[in-house]
């Protein structure tokens, strides 16, 4: 008895040491780069690994001896058939088809390590209470993450931050990171096996090892009350703290407004307040003015400053109102893929030229297209006065029966939410494109939008939907998650996938009280490629395409935007037309190379028009 006593006892020991040492998945903090941090970007050793024998032995059961223990041979005699040290580098943040001309159509694992340097001083740091957090902007698709030979954690989803709390695996002086990525497609994932756009694989945002406290802001939202009381107006103030400790004393403050508050964490170590302000010192973000204020948060020696804008977005039956006022989203969709190199975005200026191309073409909107963007590219947007609509890559043909693709949906979701929720630019989170009518969705997309208010009730909820019903010239837009939404946007492509002679005919019926987005429309052109309006790929037939467009798109009831599909010619490995395409999705309103084909000279006129007309 006694005996099975101290079994039972020594298991329990086991247990708790066993969680003391296991390393975890923490949320990634707000606002990551006002933390204290190094970076871990730069040059990363780098080798593909097609048949996965740096994580599974020959029987395909995972290996301990996996390349992730970064061995070196120990005496002549020892056999190690990989070398990291000795394998060539890519930058990091990157994606490798575009770094590596072998990986160009690669798809599957390749391993990545970097050195990094952890000095004594740092170290004193954590012996006081620190902990070390190693965060990804992103990784495309599944990382597994090791420090020193050790698992810090896995991660799917490849748009997406995440963050380990690796403080136990952390040592004085040499340190290594080594992360197992695998971009293979499947069924069950999010996005599914199939989409049009380039599948980038790599560490393709920041990689950072912050340093924060024992106990730390985790989150923090400061956002505009819609309420309109007399002169003033409220801001909404809440702040989560790591773990539940109440007494804490925050204080916020607002230079520029003359504001400065304390505040105290409660029980749940949470502050949910509010702020008062007179409304005509408040300046709204708004596109003419997108005015940002700095902010400071400081919680003992902990400070974090941002730079947040105060604004409102409503309906008002079919009406979009942008700070009360009706608004018309003069859009356009955009991949994260750069101007004229064509590869996977991950800075401002990466963000600038396509920025730039979206400005001459009169829009004060982008639909960031099909996945969350990367943060210095929604923070640079917002600096510029950019609208913006964010979605995650539920796309398609989801396994919608299928709980773990769930569970890997509402992951996205929820953190792209996190992330970006002070993001006044921010106005829509979308929910999915073009995804087939059934039961299963509906019961999916559902929750999905359930979750994504629960979360966040500020901001209109969307999705691009399809019409369905169309007989006779008339298209009848009818899907059951009419009710979940706060906008109805839609695709249609006529003048591509169907007649360009049909759009004077055609008549849209959207048979509910919201505002209508036209989240894409299009054609392919190839640019330079000159000849009658009739003959596909040419620049007329798409400029002719955009006219009878926007005429017919024009009649719609409630008509708040205009998404058209694309900014820029983007790589898919759907579009192999020898001559045309070339591995190019051609409906760019700019190539590939930033040539402006004519189409984008239509859309300019009809936005001009657009914006004398709300002004
Ligand atoms: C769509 C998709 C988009 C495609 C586009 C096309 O409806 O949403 O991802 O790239 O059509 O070019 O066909």
């Amino acid at each position: 008895m006694m005996k099975a006593k101290l079994t039972l006892a020594a298991l329990l020991t086991l247990a708790c040491m066993g969680r003391a040492f296991a390393q975890q998945q923490v949320p990634a903090p707000q606002n990551v780069y006002a933390r204290q941090s190094i970076s871990l970007n730069g040059d990363w050793n780098y080798f593909a690994d097609v048949q996965e024998q740096g994580y599974y032995d020959y029987r395909m059961n995972p290996t301990q001896w996996g390349y992730f223990l970064n061995a070196k041979p120990q005496r002549p005699s020892d056999l190690v058939e990989y070398d990291f040290d000795a394998s060539p580098t890519m930058h990091v943040p990157g994606d490798w088809n575009t770094q590596d001309e072998q990986l160009f159509l690669y798809e599957g694992t390749v391993w990545l390590k970097r050195d990094f340097e952890v000095k004594s001083e740092e170290l004193r740091v954590k012996n006081e209470g620190k902990r070390f957090l190693l965060y990804f902007g992103a990784v495309n698709y599944e990382a597994i993450v090791y420090v020193n030979g050790k698992k810090a954690g896995r991660h799917v989803g490849g748009f997406t931050p995440f963050c380990f709390d690796v403080t136990d695996l952390v040592k004085e002086g040499k340190n290594f990171v080594i992360v197992k990525v695998d971009n293979k497609r499947h069924a069950d994932n999010v996005p599914t096996q199939i989409f049009d756009w380039w599948n980038y694989g790599g560490i393709t945002r920041d990689v950072l090892l912050l340093t924060v406290g024992e106990t730390y802001i985790d989150d923090y939202s400061l956002a505009l009350d819609k309420a309109l009381n007399g002169k003033k107006r409220t801001l909404n103030f809440s702040l989560t703290l790591n773990r539940e400790e109440a007494g804490q004393e925050v204080t916020l403050s607002i230079p520029e407004l003359k504001l400065k508050q304390k505040f105290v964490t409660d029980e749940k170590g949470q502050i949910n307040s509010q702020l008062s302000i007179l409304s005509s010192k408040l300046q709204l973000w708004s596109p003419e003015n997108p005015k940002l204020y700095s902010v400071e948060i400081v919680r003992g020696d902990e400070q974090i400053k941002d730079e947040i804008g105060f604004r409102t977005i409503e309906t008002r039956g079919r009406q979009l109102l942008l700070n009360g006022k009706p608004i018309f989203l003069r859009g356009v969709c955009s991949h994260e893929e750069t101007a004229y190199t064509s590869r996977r975005c991950n800075s401002a200026e990466d963000a600038d030229t396509l920025l730039a191309w979206a400005r001459d073409l009169g829009c004060n909107f982008l639909r960031l297209a099909h996945y969350p963007h990367n943060e210095h590219a929604v923070r640079e947007a917002e600096r510029q006065g950019f609208l913006l609509w964010s979605e995650i890559p539920v796309y398609w043909t989801i396994s919608w029966k299928n709980a773990d693709t769930y569970a890997n949906a509402e992951n996205q979701l929820r953190d792209m939410i996190r992330r970006d929720h002070n993001r006044a630019a921010i106005i829509i989170w979308s929910l999915a494109n073009e995804t087939p009518h059934s039961d299963a969705r509906d019961k999916f997309l559902s929750r999905l939008a359930t979750t994504a208010r629960s979360l966040d009730s500020t901001r209109l909820i969307s999705m691009a939907m399809e019409v369905t019903g169309a007989a006779n010239y008339v298209n009848r837009l009818q899907d059951n998650m009419n009710k979940y939404v706060d906008v109805v946007s839609f695709n249609q492509y006529i003048g591509w996938y169907r007649d360009v002679n049909d759009a004077p005919k055609m008549k849209w019926e959207i048979p509910y009280e919201k505002p209508v987005i036209i989240s894409e429309f299009g054609g392919g052109a190839k640019a330079g490629l000159h000849g009658d309006k009739g003959q596909r790929w040419t620049e007329e037939f798409q400029e002719n395409l955009y006219r009878e467009n926007l005429a017919m798109l024009e009649k719609i009831e409630g008509l708040s935007g205009t998404c058209p599909w694309v900014l820029k010619d983007f790589r898919s490995p759907r579009r192999p037309l020898p001559g045309i395409q070339d591995g190019f999705n051609r409906k760019g309103l700019v190539s590939d190379q930033g040539k402006r084909k004519r189409a984008f000279y239509v859309l300019r006129e009809w936005y001009e028009g657009k914006k004398a007309s709300y002004n």
